[in-house]
């Protein structure tokens, strides 16, 4: 892993261009030239950092009432429950609605869950210990096999939003869970490419894709023995990164117990990592995208996770998709390579920031 000898041709490092990402089939726009411009643009307040270990005010706390009126129970690792406000409700699977030829709606079978990742509410996933952090590894493989083997659920998506930034609505360590009838547009998307190179090759596309980046080395930002964290070729936000599993596995049941501290391992690494990025306590929001759940074989799956952070030169100034990436295609200014190379230059210790 050496920032010598990029092997990209040099006018991707200072022209204006398209790269593909074979993910999702998308393009992106990069501007190297433009990452210098001057910003005289907004500036987001930052949220006051010290938090209480125990918040009577707050419905995700130990012993608290939440806003649905359940009580939580005293726990000690992680708790799950059913979302109080949730965006899916169960029932059978889904039957089209068509209004029209142009007017098409389809009923959508669901269930949302929300997942606190410990009973601190001042700890987040860079401040959890190696215990903790596979506890919320542990925690996410139970709920994708439990949900994903009801019949009516066809995939589960686990996410995290982090910060208010990303709209978080909570500073107590949380993430969600929402499995539905239906595969949403952004699997889709990669179980169809995935699925083309694997009809292809025999092999998966990330492992393919993992191999190209560990010959290069240049958009490596942290890797053990189970998994890579790169900056994606293709990354669309500033700090954007993909968590490879170096065994090409569909889903995180597959994973062995040395895989799971691996896959914790990783997790705490980046984003102690992106903590220390720009002093802060760093917004994102990522999620595990796994096979879906609809009990067919998905050899082409190969288990990853995505973390889209907002922010762009500091703690306060973050990337507006707005204008053109809204009605064209996404861009960025930064190149992928400078990214990796600034996360890889960064400690990995709680607290440097
Ligand atoms: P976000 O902070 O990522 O929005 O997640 C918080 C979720 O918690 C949100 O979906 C749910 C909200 O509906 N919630 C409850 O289920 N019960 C509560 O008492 C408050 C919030
Ligand atoms: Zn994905």
């Amino acid at each position: 892993m050496t920032d010598a000898s990029p092997r990209l041709p040099e006018t991707l490092y200072e022209e204006p261009h398209r790269r593909f990402n074979p993910l999702t089939g998308e393009w992106v726009l990069v501007s190297p030239h433009r990452a210098k411009r001057p910003w005289q643009g907004q500036v987001e307040e930052l949220p006051a950092e010290t938090r209480p270990a125990h918040d009577p005010a707050c419905y995700l706390c130990p012993g608290n009432e939440r806003a649905g009126g359940h009580r939580n129970p005293d726990y000690t690792g992680t708790f799950v429950f059913d979302n109080d406000f949730a965006a899916l409700r169960p029932g059978g699977a889904g039957a089209e609605m068509n209004v029209a030829e142009l007017l098409v709606a389809r009923a959508e079978p669901g269930v949302c869950r929300v997942i606190c990742f410990s009973p601190r509410h001042d700890l987040s996933l860079p401040d959890l210990d190696a215990a903790g952090l596979r506890g919320v590894v542990d925690v996410w493989a139970d709920e994708y096999a439990r949900l994903g083997s009801r019949p009516e659920i066809g995939y589960v998506q686990i996410f995290e939003n982090k910060g208010e930034m990303m709209g978080c609505s909570n500073p107590h360590p949380h993430g969600q869970i929402w499995a539905q009838h239906s595969m949403p547009q952004g699997p889709a998307r990669e179980t169809q490419r995935m699925g083309e190179h694997f009809g292809r090759h025999g092999r998966t596309l990330l492992a393919d894709y993992l191999r190209l980046e560990e010959e290069s080395g240049e958009r490596v930002v942290l890797a053990n023995d189970h998994f890579a964290v790169v900056v994606p070729f293709w990354a669309v936000w500033p700090f954007e990164t993909l968590v490879i599993a170096r065994r090409p596995v569909p889903s995180l049941l597959e994973l062995d117990d040395a895989e799971r501290d691996g896959l914790a391992e990783v997790i705490g690494r980046l984003t102690r990592r992106y903590d220390n990025l720009f002093g802060v306590s760093f917004p994102y929001s990522a999620g595990v995208h796994q096979a879906p759940t609809d009990g067919r074989p998905h050899p082409e799956w190969h288990l990853h996770m995505h973390f889209y952070p907002p922010l762009l030169r500091s703690a306060t100034v973050k990337k507006f998709m707005v204008g053109y990436e809204m009605l064209g295609e996404p861009q960025r200014d930064v190149t992928p390579e400078s990214s990796a190379a600034r996360l890889r230059a960064l400690p990995e210790t709680r607290g440097a920031r």
